[in-house]
């Protein structure tokens, strides 16, 4: 580690490197210098990623576009070059390594502490698609190609389940019917990006509440984190995420599933935050929003179970249930969900003029 970080332009030298936040992709460290610093220091995944130096051309194009229309540098990631100049580097075992400034005095919350921590979130990610309006959408690599096509979700889902490489597929079998069960609906998002339904924006694609920083004195939006899968994608994809994450009433891993729900009033807060804060979306945009969350749920249920099927190769494990524990949650919320669709599409109604 001493030698990686010997590469970055560093303020002091690195006094402390420990394991630090609940991202379930990359391998993320604080590090301290003797001169007071703190830095962020992460082990991309190659799991994840196929073409790291095409994600780190994308960050670095996002957030020098976002700085350049800020004034405040906390309202925007800073990458820390090496010194060879490069936003990047590579150890000997072929590991992607990179380092941004810590954004100093922020929370950084894994469930809302109060309706309004979540509305202030809402903004926040609502002001990044804003603000992201005018970027060349066609300069981004796909960091992962088909990332939120479902269909294609499906097609990788049937594989993890023919082949059942760890053996774990008939303990599995009720989550796997519950998805299969809604394969063709789940497509509907998809089918309507397809026919030109709903405008290609860039999206940032991972709108989890752990994915924004808030200002921790006045818990007002400071910047959006986690910028490996900003590409081309649709509004609904971006409110749906942080709508699973962040109105779920329990925790993504929580086993007592009589405790995990949608809860509708938070939907309403995220709403009041996103739409407006985002601006000029469609009407199709804004009724595909309900959609959007029913299917980024579904979707990460899948997601995880096609790990736990395949052996838990993609997301960060704590134990070795712990992707089942995660589909169950998130299965639970669609089954919520679909019992809430009338009352959701209500809430949105009200913002079409
Ligand atoms: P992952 O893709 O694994 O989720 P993230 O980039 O989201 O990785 O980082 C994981 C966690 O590290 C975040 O949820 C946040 O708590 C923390 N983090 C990341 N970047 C910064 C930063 N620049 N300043 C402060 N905390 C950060
Ligand atoms: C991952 O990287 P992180 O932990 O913020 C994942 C998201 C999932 C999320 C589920 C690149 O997000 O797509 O929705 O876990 N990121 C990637 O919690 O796959
Ligand atoms: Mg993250």
């Amino acid at each position: 580690m001493e030698q990686v970080l010997n590469r970055f332009c560093l303020d002091g030298s690195p006094v402390s490197c420990e394991r630090y936040g609940e991202g379930h992709i990359n391998l993320t460290f604080l590090v301290v210098t003797d001169s007071g610093r703190r830095y962020i220091l992460q082990r991309l995944s190659r799991a994840a990623f196929s073409d790291i130096p095409g994600l780190m051309r994308n960050v670095t194009a996002v957030t020098e576009f976002l700085s350049a229309r800020n004034s405040d540098p906390r309202s925007s990631l800073h990458l820390v070059p090496t010194k060879d100049e490069q936003t990047w580097c590579r150890d000997e075992a072929g590991e992607y390594w990179r380092v941004y400034d810590f954004v100093e005095d922020s929370l950084c919350l894994q469930t809302p502490e109060s309706p309004m921590d979540f509305y202030q979130s809402a903004v926040a990610f609502g002001r990044f698609q804003n603000q992201l309006r005018d970027f060349p959408a066609e300069t981004l690599c796909e960091t992962i190609p088909n990332f939120h096509n479902t269909p294609d979700r499906y097609r990788k889902f049937h594989l993890a389940i023919e082949a059942d490489t760890a053996g774990r597929l008939a303990e599995v079998r009720s989550e796997v019917d519950f998805l299969l069960a809604r394969e063709e609906e789940a497509g509907t998002l998809q089918r309507m990006r397809d026919r030109g339904e709903l405008p290609v924006r860039v999206t940032h694609n991972d709108t989890k509440l752990n994915n924004v920083m808030l200002d921790a004195q006045t818990r007002l939006p400071l910047c959006v984190i986690d910028l490996d899968t900003v590409m081309p994608g649709l509004v609904a994809y971006d409110f749906g995420d942080s709508i699973r994450f962040g109105a779920s009433t329990a925790a993504e891993d929580e086993k007592d599933l009589s405790r995990v729900e949608m809860n509708l009033d938070l939907f309403r807060t995220y709403a009041e935050g996103f739409i407006p804060a985002c601006g000029g979306l469609t009407a199709a945009e804004l009724m595909s929003l309900p959609l959007g969350a029913r299917t980024m749920t579904l979707e990460n249920g899948m997601r995880f179970l096609t790990d736990y099927l395949e052996g838990d190769h993609y997301y960060h494990i704590a134990y070795p249930e712990h992707n089942l524990d995660r589909c169950r949650t998130q299965l639970k919320l669609v089954a919520d969900m679909e019992q809430k669709q009338e009352q959701m599409d209500t809430v949105i109604r009200r913002f079409l003029t």
